[in-house]
């Protein structure tokens, strides 16, 4: 077998947003925790194949265009190059993006809805009902708030049309077997059970078929019928490998995914309706479900129409789009809501950033300017340097990645700061300032033991973070001398205390986290 081959195969990916506007931080946030992951499993040596996309289709879109006085295609083609551009600035490593525009898409989705009815789970059937045109959702009475949609809050079209509906009420029970076989199909287990809840209740055929609204792909064997935007997206997750089509090479190495990314406001369509479309023309299931909770702007959703918004470039601006990253995925418990305030972000940043692993790197690396020339002393051969790093290190490494397999992001996080926080301990005990006075023997051996001892600490450190805020971890890398992209590094091979030979030339220094100003006015929000 090649090395290629023999490789552990592991496909992420994220809900696709609506091209309707720009993107805003929560979306960006789900970007940033899929590639977290996406970004480690690669440092964990599997062939990773990372998908996000763009869901191009429906109502809202439609009307977002005409309030534009452009076609849905042309508007679409804008929104997408700024969504790329934001994806970019973010560092963001997606392998594959997908348009529901595509012809490829939409050929693949014409399949799926023509093997549907071959399999007799379309009928056609008349719907009348509330439709949100924000959350693109079919609605009924029992399900609306004082009559407005119960997820946005906003207001409800009457619509009445002749529709396919999909058999979704047969799918019930197969439903409920799998997730009771695959307790971890759904992460996190409050989210499994409001998906059981929800089936126990009972399931209803849907509708998946729209006259009315033209901006979509045309049924095939129908075509004065429009697909329903959501069977549309929730299908990019295989088109975009090529499922059904000529060459569906990459299908069939990397599906299904190993994690599918999504907030919890999309639950339904991705536990519910995409499983049930896959199970009936028959393809294996995504294997899990992650499920983030809400970013908020300190105790408020975001809102566009109310003037609260996080957006993606401002945020950026004023902190650096690491620190963003950093922020959202310390500040945040996986799977719960967050809250995004200018204060926390100013303890996270001079606190954990500037203070904590700034000063590591910058003390470190002027110490070994100052005492040693600026190249860092090379491995001693005993490595012992007043404590055991090897085994601290080992230890806290299993601890993490366990951690970060348990989707705690934050912990993870927690852990490898303590490694910092220890060799920041470090400095102060083995007072290296003092060592330097003496040219003594032991004393010189001591000093190279010490700074090497401190650069390994910040290799290693700055190797498990990469993931978290890969432009700055790279940058500490060419601090420390080493030219090596992090990205074809492994844990494996560079993840163990002493991989470091040493006898590098340090970088030129340069501040990495500057402090920031405490905002007043943004206490709250
Ligand atoms: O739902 N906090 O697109 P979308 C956290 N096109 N996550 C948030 C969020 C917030 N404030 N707001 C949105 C759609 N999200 C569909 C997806 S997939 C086949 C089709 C998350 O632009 C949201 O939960 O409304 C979803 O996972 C993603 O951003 C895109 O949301």
């Amino acid at each position: 077998m090649t090395e290629e081959t023999a490789k552990e195969k592991f496909y992420i990916t994220t809900a696709i947003p609506y091209m309707n506007a720009k993107l805003h931080l929560g979306q960006v946030y789900e970007f940033i925790l899929a590639d977290v992951t996406a970004r480690f499993n690669k440092l964990q040596g599997k062939d990773t194949c990372f998908l996000t996309g763009s869901d191009e289709h429906g109502q809202k879109i439609y009307k977002s265009a005409a309030s534009k006085g452009v076609s849905p295609q042309e508007y679409v083609d804008g929104m997408v190059v700024d969504m790329k551009r934001i994806l970019k600035l973010y560092n963001i490593s997606n392998d594959l993006f997908v348009r529901t525009t595509d012809a490829s898409h939409e050929k693949v989705v014409q399949g799926i809805l023509t093997k549907l009815k071959e399999n007799d789970d379309l009928y056609k059937g008349s719907y009348e009902g509330w439709y949100c045109v924000i959350d693109e959702n079919f609605l009924t009475d029992a399900q609306l708030a004082e009559g407005k949609c119960p997820q946005c809050g906003r207001e409800v079209e009457k619509i009445k049309e002749d529709n396919y509906f999909f058999k979704l009420s047969s799918y019930q029970d197969k439903l409920i077997k799998h997730i009771e076989a695959n307790p971890d199909f759904i992460i996190p287990e409050s989210r499994k059970n409001e998906v059981l809840g929800l089936l126990k209740q009972g399931l209803k055929d849907i509708s998946i078929s729209r006259t009315t609204v033209t901006w979509g792909i045309p049924i095939p064997f129908d075509p004065e019928h429009f697909s329903y935007v959501w069977v549309d997206a929730l299908i990019n997750y295989i088109s975009a490998l090529g499922y059904s089509l000529d060459n569906d090479a990459l299908f069939k190495k990397y599906w299904p995914a190993d994690q599918q990314h999504i907030g919890k406001d999309i639950l339904k369509f991705h536990a519910v309706i995409w499983p049930a479309i896959l199970m009936s023309i028959g393809v294996e299931l995504q294997k899990h479900l992650v499920v983030h909770g809400w970013i908020m702007k300190g105790e408020e959703k975001l809102s566009k129409s109310k003037g609260i918004t996080l957006d993606p470039d401002e945020m950026a601006e004023s902190y650096g789009v690491d620190a963003v990253r950093y922020f959202f995925t310390r500040e945040i418990t996986f799977g719960l809501d967050g809250s995004f305030t200018g204060q926390a972000m100013f303890k996270r940043y001079n606190g954990d950033l500037s203070n904590d692993f700034g000063n590591l790197v910058s003390r470190s690396v002027a110490m070994i300017d100052k005492y040693r020339s600026g190249i860092v002393p090379v491995k001693p051969a005993n490595l012992k340097g007043g404590k055991d790093f090897e085994k601290l290190w080992e230890d806290i490494k299993a601890a993490a990645i366990n951690l970060f397999y348990n989707f705690s992001y934050s912990e993870y996080l927690v852990k490898i700061w303590d490694f910092i926080n220890i060799a920041n301990k470090y400095i102060e005990d083995s007072k290296p300032w003092e060592l330097a006075k003496s040219a003594g023997d032991v004393e010189t051996q001591k000093l190279d033991g010490v700074l090497y001892n401190l650069a390994e600490s910040i290799r290693l450190a700055t190797l498990f973070v990469f993931p978290f805020m890969p432009s700055t971890c790279q940058r500490i890398f060419g601090q420390l001398g080493i030219d090596k992209n992090i990205e074809e590094m492994s844990f494996e091979a560079d993840g163990k205390w002493g991989a470091f030979t040493g006898g590098t030339t340090v970088g030129k220094r340069e501040i990495l986290f500057p402090r920031i100003e405490e905002n007043t006015k943004d206490k709250e929000g």
